[in-house]
């Protein structure tokens, strides 16, 4: 069974039943497995993390028991681009915790930073005093130190993790995560696909080895689950899903609207818990504010490769695209080759925008990355940041990506045949057809 496929109890029971009955030890063997396992037995859809993993647990005692560690890591933001930043276990931002309304959970939580941390359950209900503000609910954790935070968890959405210790230095070099519970009762329509997305942002100037986290607004690589595009993994869903998309905003200061192509969403829940039905109304861009989640939800009804990311224009760009001179208009001829021997990362823009420096493939210095230049099925695809692509299929054999959208003859914006223009009277060389208001015309 696939670790995305839904897990039910009835699946379980069906598979197993027969065998169960035959003997009292596997029927304790199989219990324990099925307790083990995320999901089993609960009515829902695990989440998945695209580019990012999850946190496994074990079960002592009826108490779920995670292990976080914090740590440095080496970290690839897309092809060509790394940096050292903080993590946990690995990962950067940290795996998904993943549980269900009313289980125990154990954390422990290991510090092999040179820097004392905490652990803040961000929207979670809890004790004071698992809180973890450093100095405020607890000692901070000490490096070398482990410690154990300990709740029932008393709520079911979208919740976050992050160190509450330096906050600007440690959740700016990632310490971030995802805290996913599920309802013990299911509520509203069954999701096939439920996705988790952590948003962030980072300044790593050109040939440093480590995000500055001084940065206050110069931020260069906007990432989703720490990665930029072209580096981001594509959303695979199969035509007639119900999909949940689950976005948290961790940033320093950008709050982002992720806009979502093609497709029209309801905003079905916030880190403060589910909006009602009757209080849900459709959207196509979802705001996620620094410090919250927001939950989307839709029926996959409509086949293709449907763009999805920040609509704010300098979070679709990196690194090696921002703060260059604008030189539109200008024929720059070889100034690049002449002040790059002084300034080895200088660029200008380009004579008509910055579309070309993606089509160029121009070269960037050692560790860095062009403003855009992922390839797309007809051209580069002039983004990069915090984009990424929903990919829906008519069939899929699994969710590996399927590769770019085959769009059915005639439904695809071409070059406009003569006999369509002559027919509807559009002649391309005649001056601008006029418009109603004059007024707002040159000349
Ligand atoms: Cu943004």
């Amino acid at each position: 069974m696939s670790s995305e496929a839904p897990v039910t109890r009835r699946r379980l029971l069906g598979s197993g039943a027969a065998t169960l009955a035959a003997s009292a030890l596997a029927t304790t063997v199989t219990r324990a497995a099925v307790a083990d396992t995320p999901g089993a037995e609960h009515d829902y859809t695990p989440v998945v993390v695209p580019n990012g993993a999850k946190l496994p647990f074990k079960l002592v005692a009826g108490v779920k028991v995670f292990h976080l560690v914090a740590e440095e890591v080496e970290h690839e933001y897309a092809p060509g681009i790394k940096a050292r930043c903080w993590g946990y276990n690995g990962h950067v931002h940290g795996p998904v915790l993943e549980a269900v309304e009313g289980d125990r959970v154990r954390i422990y939580v290991t510090n092999r930073l040179p820097a004392a941390t905490t652990l803040h359950l961000h929207g979670i209900l809890l004790d004071n005093g698992m809180d973890g503000v450093g100095g405020l609910n607890q000692n901070p954790i000490k490096p070398g130190e482990t410690f154990k935070y300990e709740l029932t968890l008393r709520q079911h959405g979208t919740g976050m993790y992050h160190s509450h210790h330096d906050e600007m230095t440690q959740m700016g070099l990632g310490m971030t995560g995802l805290f996913v519970i599920h309802p013990r009762t299911p509520r509203g329509p069954k999701v096939d696909r439920d996705f988790a997305l952590m948003l962030h942002e980072w300044r790593v100037n050109v040939g440093a080895s480590r995000p500055d986290p001084n940065e206050m607004s110069e931020f260069n690589l906007l990432t989703i689950n720490g990665k930029v595009f072209p580096g981001t993994d594509a959303l695979v869903v199969k035509k007639g899903q119900r999909v949940r998309i689950r976005i948290g905003n961790l940033s320093a200061m950008d709050h982002h609207p992720i806009h979502l192509h093609g497709y029209r969403f309801h905003i079905t829940e916030t880190d403060g818990g589910a909006i009602p039905e009757s209080a849900q109304w459709p959207e196509t861009t979802v705001l996620v504010p620094v410090g919250s989640t927001r939950t989307i939800e839709f029926v996959a009804d409509e086949p293709g490769d449907w763009a999805m990311h920040c609509h704010m224009t300098h979070h679709v760009m990196n690194q090696m695209g921002h703060g260059v001179p604008n030189l539109i208009g200008i024929k720059p001829g070889q100034l690049d080759a002449k002040v790059s021997r002084i300034l080895p990362s200088y660029m200008t823009m380009g004579e008509n925008g910055m579309a070309d420096m993606g089509a160029m493939q121009m070269p960037v210095p050692k560790n860095s990355i062009p403003m855009v230049g992922g390839r797309g099925k007809y051209d580069v695809i002039t983004m990069g940041g915090m984009f990424t692509i929903l990919k829906v299929r008519e069939s899929l054999s699994g969710y590996a990506d399927p590769g770019w959208y085959d769009a059915p003859a005639g439904t695809i914006a071409d070059l406009a045949p003569h006999t369509d223009l002559s027919r509807d009277g559009i002649d391309p060389s005649a001056p601008s057809p006029a418009v109603s208001d004059a007024k707002i015309r040159f000349g």
